[in-house]
């Protein structure tokens, strides 16, 4: 029995994914090509038949421009929102800014791996002065100096998200609502992690593409009737996951 329809919907390319630029926190927005994959996104949800009634986003404007243009391209533009910093792509510490072809060059396939796709080793923290800080940033400042990071691994994300999954999302999907999540690469893969039980050493070699909605159906435990969700485009999913895998290479 299926309780809740969960879409999952990584942001469409941004300025920085095109420029292979580390991005975290920095607020980039979405370029041309990264705009016509959000509308496509929507697309696809409205072909499937696949309306959301609710759509969860970070606080990033890559994330709200993406979920505004999918679901405008699928008329359900009326919807409500909610939106939390617990949904923003991991914090990138001091690599945010930093292009990742020059950060493997300069460091290695071994290191450059590590920050990018262990669990528990984040990168060094930012400085709180680097111009690629969140600190002078208004919409964290309501955040206790505890929570606000300096830098995240996956581990990190995940245990700053799930408090939001349980409180805000899981009641939208007990109440029968198909759910739709529009975040990033790695807060998706923290939340991917956790729905389909995924090893920490195993998610390393989990991707996710830009702009591709990607459908879980929930039993009552919020258990995904289907281990890995589905694409409603996997062949692209594939090949844009791939690409994803060897950014800096
Ligand atoms: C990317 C993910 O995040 O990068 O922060 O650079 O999804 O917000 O574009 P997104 C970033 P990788 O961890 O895949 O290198």
């Amino acid at each position: 029995m299926t309780v809740g329809t969960l879409v999952l919907l990584r942001h469409g390319e941004s300025e920085w994914n095109a420029k292979n630029l580390f991005t975290g926190w920095v607020d980039v927005d979405l370029n041309a090509k990264g705009e016509a994959e959000a509308r496509r996104g929507g697309e696809l949800l409205r072909d499937h038949d696949l309306l959301p009634d609710v759509v969860h986003t970070s606080v990033l404007r890559r994330a709200i421009r993406t979920a505004e243009l999918a679901l405008h391209a699928a008329d359900r533009h009326w919807i409500a929102v909610r939106r939390s910093w617990r949904l923003n792509e991991r914090h990138y510490g001091a690599l945010q800014g930093k292009n990742k072809k020059e950060t493997l060059e300069a460091y290695g396939e071994e290191q450059f791996t590590i920050w990018r796709r262990s669990y528990d080793t984040p990168p060094p923290p930012i400085e709180a002065d680097s111009e690629w800080s969140q600190t002078d940033d208004p919409r964290y400042f309501a955040l206790p100096p505890e929570l606000a990071p300096r830098t995240e691994c996956l581990k990190d994300v995940v245990e700053r998200m799930l408090p939001y999954w349980y409180d805000s999302i899981v009641p939208d999907l007990l109440a029968g609502r198909t759910v739709l999540v529009a975040a990033h690469g790695n807060s998706l893969r923290g939340l991917v992690k956790h729905l389909d039980g995924i090893s920490d050493e195993a998610i390393a070699k989990l991707n996710i593409p830009t702009g591709i909605p990607l459908r879980y159906d929930l039993d009552p435990q919020l258990r995904p009737i289907t281990t890995g969700g589905s694409y409603l485009d996997p062949e692209a999913a594939k090949e844009a996951a791939a690409a994803v895998a060897n950014q800096g290479r």
